[in-house]
């Protein structure tokens, strides 16, 4: 079915999702606060209006893809959003999020946050993913044109979920990151060929370990940290063998160290028989 959608911002994402949405045929209105980066959406169909106002009034839903809430707050502080629904695609805090939701509901809108998992590239492709919380209505309501843009996934009432669960898979990434930037100092040291290393080796062992992370999910969850796999007295020693690896190789081991640091610390509260999945405690403070 074809709406009226309208979206604010047309930085890189922007650009994408107001993009997708006139391909897929949809009515798009568009706002920027530098008007020329609508121009090549306008050649394609779009509706350039000069007021984030304008904008909001030509459609039932409203994207906002801004680069922080701030931005958000400056471009729609004066706009009458009542009756609308706000998507909000600006990535924050939780604490934003649900901030900027009873703003929008004060308001008289609808709002959905949402947490983008993917690159522009990637939009309207296979493989993209966009969370969104807030209002379940708005989105069984928009749910069509979201699809439109990457799959949707609706994470519940609580607008500061999807940036929640935004930031935590954000983590996961720069977690594994961080673990592939240390082998490869490491690897690159010894001048064995990193891609190959990579690919042969590196991946599938990530993927093999990454299966196990639902049975510590359902451990973390039970507050059980037993193990029959290997507690924190034999990764406290493979870590402290790791560093002292590092250093005999001439790499500095600092994005492990943190770990070592937080299993240091729970060993030494005399857990050492527990498995990793006990380092979660560490963290609450
Ligand atoms: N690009 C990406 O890969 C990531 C993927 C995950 C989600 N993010 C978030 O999406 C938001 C927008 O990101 P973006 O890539 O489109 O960012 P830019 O290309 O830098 O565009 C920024 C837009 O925001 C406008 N803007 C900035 N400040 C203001 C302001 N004070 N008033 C009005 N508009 C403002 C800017 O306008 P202009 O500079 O073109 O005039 C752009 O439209 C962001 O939250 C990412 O974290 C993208």
């Amino acid at each position: 079915m074809t709406e009226n959608i309208s979206v604010l911002g047309l930085g890189l994402m922007g650009s994408a999702l107001a993009d997708a949405l006139l391909s897929a045929g949809h009515h798009v209105t568009v706002w920027n606060r530098t008007p020329a980066k609508a121009d090549p959406l306008i050649a394609k169909g779009a509706v350039r209006v000069a007021t984030p106002a304008e904008a909001v009034e030509a459609s039932p839903l409203v994207i906002v893809c801004l680069l922080d809430y701030p931005s958000v707050y400056e471009v729609l502080q004066d706009v009458s959003l009542a009756g609308k629904t706000i998507a909000n695609l600006t990535t924050g805090r939780p604490s934003e999020a649900r901030e900027a939701a009873s703003w929008a509901v004060e308001r008289g809108a609808d709002y959905l946050d949402g947490g983008i998992m993917a690159v522009p590239q990637m939009i309207a492709e296979p493989g993209a993913l966009i969370l969104y919380s807030g209002s379940r209505s708005a989105f069984e309501r928009h749910e069509q044109a979201f699809a439109v843009l990457a799959e949707p996934r609706y994470v519940g009432e609580d607008a500061g979920m999807a940036p929640l669960l935004d930031l935590a898979m954000l983590t996961g990434m720069y977690g594994q990151i961080a673990g592939f930037l240390e082998a490869a100092a490491m690897v690159a040291s010894a001048k064995y060929p990193l891609k190959e290393f990579t690919t042969d080796l590196l991946i599938p062992w990530l993927n093999a370990m990454a299966a196990l992370q639902p049975a510590w999910a359902d451990k973390i969850e039970a507050g059980d940290h037993s193990t029959e796999v290997s507690n924190l007295e034999a990764n406290r020693a493979a870590l402290e063998n790791l560093v002292r690896a590092f250093r005999e190789q001439g790499v500095k081991p600092d994005l492990l160290l943190p770990l070592k640091t937080v299993i240091d610390q729970r060993t030494a509260r005399g857990l050492a028989h527990e498995g990793l999945s006990g380092l979660v405690e560490e963290l609450y403070p």
